[in-house]
């Protein structure tokens, strides 16, 4: 059955009316409200990110379980629709289906499921051990997908790691359309190269009818206008973008307190107190103490 207020129809109308959609890595529930502020269309509750949180490295340590509690911490707190990174899919197909069932329960709009081995290793270290599972076993797990979903408009998007793996082009070709055949609603094809040409070219080979996701961390040259001359492309998620400006501004931050001996310079190049106050909704506080207590 339809369901046109589904986060998952809701990003789907976005992505039909603009084109392409902009999805905004987060890793909390603040970071997630900041991304909302600034006009994102979606959050990517990104696997990375949330490593990176917990200062681990994005090597399947942090459990299906954090994972998923932070994204309900994050749905919580806001309207946007979240693109829920699950990696594998946490094992095989039948781990996928306990997934889904959960994400779904929590209110995403769309998963996002890639076809290497668990335990996985991040995409974008150099020399990383990149193993993919065979293609009939990843359609497995993306027919599970389809199959367990409630809500016919949860968007299931197959990302396939063949160029991450140096398999080629021919490959990657070859498994997006298998994954399309499994029922994939999209493809993520993901790079690690430092220019677009790699994804630029997949794009222009692939002939299938499911849109692309792009994730351009590793070739920042890939401008919104670059991306609208291919077409194709539907989905665009700023991998990191929310926790390396964080870290920037942190590494700054507590160099300078430590430099100057105080906070007297950085308190002025800072924002004040009151906007995490505004950000807490603070002003709620004091409305419902005038009005409840008594
Ligand atoms: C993530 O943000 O967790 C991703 C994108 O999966 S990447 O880190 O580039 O693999
Ligand atoms: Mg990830």
């Amino acid at each position: 059955m339809m369901n046109s207020t589904s986060k998952g129809n809701i990003l789907r109308r976005r992505m039909a009316e603009t084109g392409l959609a902009h999805v905004m890595a987060a890793h909390s529930p603040l970071s997630a409200r900041l991304a909302e502020a600034a006009g994102f269309d979606g959050l990517w509750a990104s696997g990375f990110e949330l490593s990176a949180l917990y200062g681990l490295p994005d090597v399947s340590l942090v459990t299906m379980t954090q994972h998923l509690d932070m994204v309900r911490a994050m749905i919580e707190r806001v309207d946007l629709p979240l693109v829920a990174d699950l990696d594998t899919g946490f094992g095989n197909a039948l781990n996928v289906i306990h997934a889904i069932e959960q994400y779904e329960r929590a209110g995403v709009a769309a998963v996002v499921i890639e076809d290497k081995s668990f335990p996985k290793v991040t995409s974008l270290a150099a020399d990383g051990r990149q193993e993919l599972v065979r293609i009939a076993e990843f359609q497995g797990k993306i027919d599970a997908a389809i199959k367990t979903r409630k809500d016919p408009d949860l968007i299931v998007i197959a990302r396939t790691e063949a160029l991450i793996a140096g398999l080629g082009e021919a490959e990657a070709l070859t498994r997006a359309a298998a994954y399309q055949e499994a029922g994939a609603d999209m493809i993520l094809i993901h790079s690690k190269q430092k220019t677009p040409d790699e994804v630029e070219s997949f794009v222009r080979a692939w002939t299938g009818s499911a849109p692309i996701v792009i994730v351009p961390t590793a070739y920042p040259e890939m401008t919104v206008d670059r991306v609208k001359r291919l077409g194709k492309i539907k989905l665009m998620i700023y991998g990191n973008h929310a926790i390396r400006p964080a870290v920037t501004a942190m590494q700054q931050a507590f160099a300078t307190i430590l430099r100057d001996g105080g906070i007297h310079n950085l308190d002025k190049a800072i924002v004040p107190v009151e906007e995490i106050f505004r950000l807490q909704d603070m002003d709620a506080v004091k409305r419902n103490e005038k009005k409840f207590l008594r």
